[in-house]
């Protein structure tokens, strides 16, 4: 039986996967760890364990591991590519230096550990599209940075201490159940909150920037499936690449205004936002995962978009 610690529970993978895991291994045995403000709420907080954790606290991360015995950690705690662009000492402190309290408790406990990367860990050099597993790196944000470094210590941590460590690039997630917390890729949340709510959506992204995006329910099943998969199947550990869907804003605006007809969109492009999406890959090439723990994507933008308009109207409108 597994028993997990979520880093970082009450973010939006965090909200959604601890209540995924806790379906599929017992709510007592999924620690949500949270920091103050940031307390777990209704479903979350009643259907099993939390606790503070504080990712840079390596004591407050080793305490929970005993008292539950954690075999499995998934680290979630970080700042997205926009908050992180402006406050680049925290964004590294939180990244790298709460990965490496992570890694230690792990070591000393032999938990296995899921850290999330990012396709903002490839940068203006790396071919753009159908963009390979191995290739050259060299983001020019600390996001992107400190997202290569994640892969490198984590490897690391595998290769020098044997420490079970595992992740993937996500692309950008959408999702209805908890916002997303100051990423480039947020708009493509946000555009359907504008359609369900009536009103005009003003996109901080301009026309014909394609980026890799993912519907939430298909990251989740990544990050169980991959944590599950057979180890010696991994060639590759940190970090694969998955996709399912890659899209610019004229394409899923037309895909919203199938289903509303009068919604409507118009520019006002974001240069911070636009510069990290432009150093990002247009599409990238998930072979490895399809064959090395059978990662298979089951949502495309059309099904997404019409569960989240679904999903929407009910948060919204009751
Ligand atoms: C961001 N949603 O926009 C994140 C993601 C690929 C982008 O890592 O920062």
């Amino acid at each position: 039986m597994k028993n997990i610690l979520i880093i970082g529970a009450t973010g939006q993978i965090g909200s959604e996967l601890t209540m995924k895991l806790r379906e599929l291994y017992g709510g007592a045995n999924v620690v949500a760890g949270y920091i103050p403000g940031a307390e777990p709420k209704g479903e979350l907080l009643e259907s099993g364990p939390a606790e503070i954790c504080d990712v840079t606290d390596g004591g407050q991360i080793a305490a929970i591991v005993k008292k539950y015995n954690i075999d499995t950690i998934y680290n979630l705690a970080a700042l997205l590519s926009v908050v992180a662009e402006g406050k680049p000492l925290l964004a590294w402190k939180i990244g790298i230096g709460g990965l490496l309290s992570v890694l230690e408790v792990a070591r000393e406990n032999g938990c296995a550990v899921f850290t999330p990367s990012s396709i903002g860990a490839f940068g203006p050099e790396s071919p753009a599209d159908k963009t390979p597993q191995d290739t050259i790196q060299r983001p020019r944000t600390i996001y992107g940075i400190s997202k290569v470094t994640t892969e490198l210590l984590s490897d690391y941590y595998h290769n020098k201490y044997g420490v079970d460590t595992r992740s993937v690039r996500f692309p950008g997630l959408i999702s209805y159940v908890a916002p997303p917390g100051g990423g480039t890729t947020d708009y493509a949340v946000d555009i359907y909150y504008s359609a369900v709510r009536g009103e005009r959506f003003v996109c901080p992204i301009g026309a014909g920037t394609l980026m890799d995006m993912m519907y939430m329910p298909d990251a989740l099943q990544a990050a169980v499936q991959l944590m599950e998969a057979d180890p010696a199947r991994l060639v590759h550990r940190n970090s694969f690449n998955i996709a399912s869907m890659s899209f610019a804003p004229e394409t899923i605006f037309a895909c919203i205004k199938k289903y509303k007809p009068a919604f409507e969109m118009t520019f006002d492009v974001d240069p911070l936002k636009q510069a990290n999406a432009d150093s990002w890959p247009n599409s990238i090439d998930d072979t490895c995962a399809r064959e090395e723990w059978g990662w298979n994507p089951t949502y495309d933008l059309d099904s997404m978009t019409v569960d989240m308009l679904d999903k929407l109207s009910k948060k919204l409108l009751g």
